[in-house]
């Protein structure tokens, strides 16, 4: 098969890792409101919190996603810069709200303090919601801005959807309202699909739309990143019995305290790795089926399977 596009092969994955997380470092920080300049604004605090919460850390998945998609189908880095950011924020925000009192009360999220915990429940609902808009407002002065306006409005209108009530938050609510009761493998991917699945694919598929991919290879990478959403829910819920909250930077055995039933529940740790394998390997055989390179998104997704954290 003819190869369209070829990319420099990566000499050493997890240097090209280091680079790439923080140059997403630099960017996010670039979109986010420095409080320094705002320092005599009455709601100071709603900055600092969501500094707090965003530059905790995490493995900036999903930014990576967008760009490394992107960059598969030859797009421009500067295009994808301020989608990074937002989807970076949205992720936050649902980080954030996910561990509040009402949702999982959790105390430790990405090796520190939950932001409620820090600022109490109240600003933990505020920064979550300033997140999710500051998130829009991102995206919308990066369309404003680019050349390419037809693209980023088709890539706004992904992230909305997927973030929302038929993505990311039907997930939510779907798990929320089986909390407590055992459930089929079939409601556990519908919630997996949506809860973590919905974020990843509005990932890919913002990458391949800014980057001008066409309708069918965006379907394409819809799939792809379904599949590496679902297996990386799994990993989850895997090192979820696993790991250790250093590790981690977030408390373990959080799913049997939540009385959660995953994969591992349901069907033991190693039918659940063959799972991740699986679904895994039919997201990387799927995307380089579009006959394009980009050898570090390839080894970024199988990279997924063995993570530790
Ligand atoms: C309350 C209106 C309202 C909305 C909340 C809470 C929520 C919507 C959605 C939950 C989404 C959620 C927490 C999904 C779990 C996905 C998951 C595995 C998150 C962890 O992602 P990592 O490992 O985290 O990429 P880091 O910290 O590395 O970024």
């Amino acid at each position: 098969m003819e190869v369209k596009k070829v990319q420099v092969k990566s000499m050493n994955f997890s240097e090209e890792l280091n680079k790439r997380t923080s140059y997403i470092e630099d960017v996010i920080r670039k979109f986010l409101i420095n409080e320094n300049d705002y320092r005599n604004d009455r709601q100071i605090q709603i900055y600092e919190a969501m500094n707090y919460s965003v530059l905790a850390g995490g493995k900036r998945l999903r930014p990576m996603l967008v760009l490394e998609t992107s960059r598969l189908f030859g797009g421009n880095d500067k295009d994808v810069d301020p989608f990074m950011a937002a989807i970076e924020m949205i992720h936050t925000y649902s980080l954030v709200h996910d561990d509040l009192p009402a949702m999982d009360n959790d105390e430790y999220r990405r090796g520190r303090k939950t932001t409620h915990a820090v600022y109490g429940e109240a600003m933990g609902i505020l920064t979550g919601d300033a997140l999710l808009n500051y998130s829009f407002e991102t995206a919308l002065k990066g369309t404003l801005e680019t050349e390419n306006k037809e693209n980023a409005l088709k890539a706004l209108c992904i992230l909305a959807n997927k973030a929302g009530v038929f993505g990311m938050i039907g997930g939510q609510v779907v798990d929320i309202k089986n909390n407590g009761s055992a459930i089929d493998l079939d409601t556990l991917d519908y919630i997996n699909e949506l809860k973590t699945g919905a974020l990843i694919e509005a990932s890919m598929m913002m990458g391949a739309v800014l980057a001008g991919a066409d309708e069918n290879e965006t379907k394409v990478i819809e799939q792809a990143a379904s599949y590496i959403g679902q297996a990386f829910q799994i990993q989850d819920d895997i090192l979820d019995v696993t790991s250790t909250s250093e590790v981690l930077g977030k408390p373990v055995l959080s799913d049997e305290k939540n009385n959660k039933s995953t994969y591992v529940s349901l069907l033991g740790i190693e039918k659940a790795s063959l799972k991740v394998n699986e679904l895994t390997n039919k997201a990387i055989e799927m995307i380089k089926s579009l006959n394009y390179e980009n050898e570090f998104l390839f080894e970024l997704i199988d990279s997924l399977i063995y993570r530790k954290k």
